[in-house]
């Protein structure tokens, strides 16, 4: 696999983060940019470069990103109001960052669709 991205430094707190959920697989951060009132990262601890390269075994780890997302929705009180889940997979999906992540978009009525 090609080298790490930015998102391996922040998982070894080589470069600071907002880190608001961590377990044995998984990390979830404030995105620098954000694009709703709450935009949260969802990461996996293993690198995964896109959705092209989950495999097969790595289901069970990409379920996981998603049950995370919603329990920090169920945490943070917006579940029931809703919120957005993204994952954006190479140059037309408009992916920047080449470590799998799910974006958590909520804390407002998001528009759709999204261009
Ligand atoms: P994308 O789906 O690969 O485009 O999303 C990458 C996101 O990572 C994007 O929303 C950036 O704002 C965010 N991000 C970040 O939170 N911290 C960083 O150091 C870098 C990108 I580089």
């Amino acid at each position: 696999m090609s080298e790490g991205t930015i998102f391996d430094k922040i998982i070894q707190r080589e470069i600071p983060a907002n880190i608001v959920y961590e377990d044995e697989f998984a990390l979830a951060f404030e995105d620098i940019n954000p694009q709703a009132p709450t935009h949260l990262l969802i990461i996996p601890k293993q690198r995964i470069a896109t959705c092209n390269d989950i495999e097969k075994d790595q289901r069970e780890l990409v379920g996981h990103l998603f049950w995370v997302a919603g329990e920090i929705a169920r945490r943070e009180g917006f579940a029931e109001a809703g919120y957005r889940t993204v994952m954006n997979c190479n140059d037309n999906g408009g992916q920047t960052v080449y470590h799998i992540h799910v974006h958590l978009l909520a804390g407002k009525a998001l528009g759709w669709p999204p261009y």
